[in-house]
């Protein structure tokens, strides 16, 4: 299958694939919103990745949106599941992404850490892609009367490596102006550059790394699959243990009322926890206990245990940022 056209001298391609990456909150989903020229992309965070399509500029574009990484966090400090989607996120537009734009939101100052984190994350796709990267600055709006190339200077050594790395390549967007299709127009033709550059070339990721974490994911599901059961196990284990010391204290307790009707005076049995005579006392301690439901699906399931760690690199960002 041919994506490529000739239109006079310039290669135009009927078709791209397109893979945004980078920090949380940079601007991803708005730039999909931006070169699909509509609203496909949800404005909220996600942990896994989302594909979008559209026809612009007589191109049949797909747009995949990896989840974005803590912007304070290195890939070494970032949770398995997100290395692993971002990996796997190549392998969502088959035969491979014509480019990857890395996004970068112009109105936050970059440091040490994002360019570690960039290139950590990138690496972990293989050193070809980065002949395959754009990088693809948001919030050009903030940029005011400077220019971007002024702004690449000023930033300092990290953020001029990085473009570096990338072959120079750059492009930039405010995301809050829809109606300037020139931004997009110039944007895809970067892209075929990019692309002309590699000799036609998509990029394709080394089938090894895409294999190692696939074979991981499987075997972290079978045993999250393995963990789910046990803990079923363990909770009819609770449970049945509970219903006999229901039916013991019924016993006892009709003996102890012979001898409390002896002449104790005292209700013992107002202690007891299983003084509920329908049950209702272990409906509420199973009810209360804290265990994960069993009846989560893997997506909620990879989806909280995201969140969680999320939460506290959060935190630690805020402080980070407030020191
Ligand atoms: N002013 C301005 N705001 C922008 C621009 N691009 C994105 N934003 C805003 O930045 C915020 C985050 O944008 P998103 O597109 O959701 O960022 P994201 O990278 O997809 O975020 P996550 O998916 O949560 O990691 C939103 O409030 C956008 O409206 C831009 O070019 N200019
Ligand atoms: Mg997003």
């Amino acid at each position: 299958m041919s994506s490529k056209m000739d239109i006079g001298d310039a290669q135009h391609f009927s078709e791209l694939r397109i893979v945004l990456m980078g920090y949380k909150e940079a601007g991803k989903s708005s730039s999909g919103n931006t070169i699909l020229g509509r609203e496909e992309f949800d404005l909220k965070s996600s942990a896994q990745c989302v594909r979008r399509h559209g026809e612009v500029a007589d191109r049949h574009i797909t747009v995949i949106e990896a989840p974005g990484w803590w912007k304070n966090y290195t890939v070494e400090m970032s949770p398995e599941l997100l290395k692993q989607e971002i990996v796997l996120s190549v392998s969502l537009c088959p035969p491979g992404p014509h480019a990857v734009l890395l996004i970068i939101d112009v109105s936050y100052r970059f440091k040490e850490t994002q360019r570690k984190a960039m290139q950590g994350f990138l690496d972990l796709l293989g050193e070809r892609v980065w002949s395959h990267t754009i990088v693809l600055f948001t919030y050009g709006d903030s940029l005011s009367d400077i220019s971007i190339e002024q702004y690449i200077e000023s930033e300092g050594q990290d953020l001029q490596w990085l473009v570096d790395k990338c072959g120079n390549r750059y492009h930039v967007l405010n995301n809050h102006n829809r109606s300037d299709d020139t931004q997009i127009k110039e944007l895809l033709e970067k892209i075929e550059e990019t692309v002309a550059l590699n000799n036609g070339r998509h990029f394709e990721i080394d089938r090894k790394i895409l294999q190692d974490v696939e074979e991981r994911r499987r075997a972290e599901e079978e045993r999250a699959k393995e963990r789910m059961k046990r803990m079923q196990n363990q909770r009819e284990n609770i449970r049945s243990q509970m219903m006999r010391g229901v039916e013991k204290s019924d016993t006892w307790s009709m003996g102890s009322s012979a001898y409390s009707s002896l002449g104790s005076g005292s209700d013992s049995r107002s202690d007891s926890p299983f003084n509920y005579e329908d049950g209702s006392y272990l409906q509420k301690r199973c009810n209360s206990m804290d265990l994960p439901s069993p009846y989560m699906s893997g997506d909620e399931r990879s989806t909280t245990s995201m969140r969680s760690s999320a939460c506290s690199s959060n935190i630690s960002e805020a402080e980070e940022e407030s020191s």
